[in-house]
């Protein structure tokens, strides 16, 4: 088996962009720094890692005769808005727990950004008041079962699309896209930044390269950043979907220990609550780069990213892809941490 062997239902523009972040970099004063978009990956509701993830899960549903896709998420979870966005576009039905994973006071926290997409888009909204946790939810089974007692035939999406066998398998074809367009552009990434909450994202890549480098690629570093604030789960879901991914695509040997990296210290103290480093890395990309970043995942993993290289842990020469995994839209459920423009000495 290879990744070729999956069937794969479209759902992207085609690979995602890779450009320099050249005033990043230049600021930072150390590694080449580039970005790769999974923010603008697709034109279904604004895309996102998630439906990487959901092409390969799409056929495994329309094989199994389903018409309606179930799933979890926070309130402004990205993963549930993709999904209701790839269920319209399938013609299937989605429904929606949207739990409240982050005690955030904003007003309009259950109302704007991501879980207003999804009800424009049709989705049936349930908002359950359970807490984090990235585990099987009773509010999920009964969702399942709702469907099924309505004569509907429910496909099962858990959390941001992880637990589930087929969920390595977009970030594994992320990996193989990066290495042509390395080809294209004549690089080399020799180190990947990426934010790991669920985990199938960073596992999926960590698969990938290990298969690329099975076939006589050059390795390198996969480097998750935790945005979970429970380091210890994340490296645990990501090292387990990894193995399981790895053997999924017939990778042929065991993933070493050290191909699993996940950071941990710039999530602060809770999931979806952002810190300082958050605030100052959303604003650092932002006033060099136009590059939009939110406070939940992607504004974490850029911290870790600023961090790593200001403390010499990723090399001068290096080259650097930061994974760009999307979620904008939650931005508008924190907009009272941005009423005034802080413009940054750069
Ligand atoms: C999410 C996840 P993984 O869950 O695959 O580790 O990806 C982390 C991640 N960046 C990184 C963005 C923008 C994300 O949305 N979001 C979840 C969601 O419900 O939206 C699954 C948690």
């Amino acid at each position: 088996m290879s990744i070729h062997d999956f069937p794969r239902q479209p759902l992207t523009f085609g690979p995602s962009p890779v450009h320099r972040l050249e005033r990043l970099t230049a600021h930072l004063g150390g590694p080449q720094v580039w970005a790769k978009r999974e923010d603008c990956n697709s034109g279904l509701a604004y895309g996102g890692n998630k439906t990487r993830k959901l092409e390969y899960l799409v056929p495994d549903a329309i094989a199994q005769g389903a018409d309606t896709l179930v799933s979890i998420g926070g309130y402004q979870s990205n993963h549930t808005r993709q999904v209701a966005a790839v269920a319209a576009r399938t013609g299937m039905k989605a429904v929606l727990v949207q739990e409240n994973w982050v005690d955030w006071p904003d007003c309009v926290n259950d109302r704007v950004g991501n879980i207003m997409l999804s009800r424009i888009m049709g989705a049936e909204v349930r908002l359950d008041p359970a807490g984090f946790g990235i585990g099987f939810k009773d509010s999920w089974s009964q969702a399942i079962e709702d469907v099924q007692r309505r004569g509907g035939t429910p496909y099962a999406i858990p959390a941001g699309a992880s637990d589930h066998r087929l969920g390595g398998l977009g970030f594994v074809n992320w990996a193989y896209e990066v290495e042509e367009q390395e080809r294209e552009l004549g690089v080399f990434f020799d180190t990947i930044v990426v934010c790991s909450v669920t985990g199938s994202t960073h596992a999926g890549m960590i698969a990938g390269f290990a298969a690329l480098e099975e076939a006589g690629g050059r390795p390198r570093r996969v480097i998750g950043i935790d945005a979970s604030a429970k380091l210890r789960e994340t490296h645990d879901q990501v090292e387990r979907i990894a193995r399981n991914t790895a053997e999924l695509i017939g990778l042929g040997r065991d993933l070493r220990d050290d191909e699993i990296t996940v950071l941990g210290g710039w999530a602060g103290d809770l999931y979806g609550i952002p810190v300082q480093s958050t605030l100052d890395a959303i604003r650092l990309t932002g006033q060099l780069e136009g590059m939009i970043i939110d406070p939940v995942y992607e504004g974490k993993s850029m911290a870790g990213l600023i961090d790593l290289v200001g403390r010499g842990d990723i090399d001068q020469d290096s080259h650097v892809l930061y994974a760009h995994l999307g979620g904008q839209p939650a931005l508008n459920a924190y907009s009272g941490l941005f009423t005034h423009t802080q413009a940054l000495e750069v």
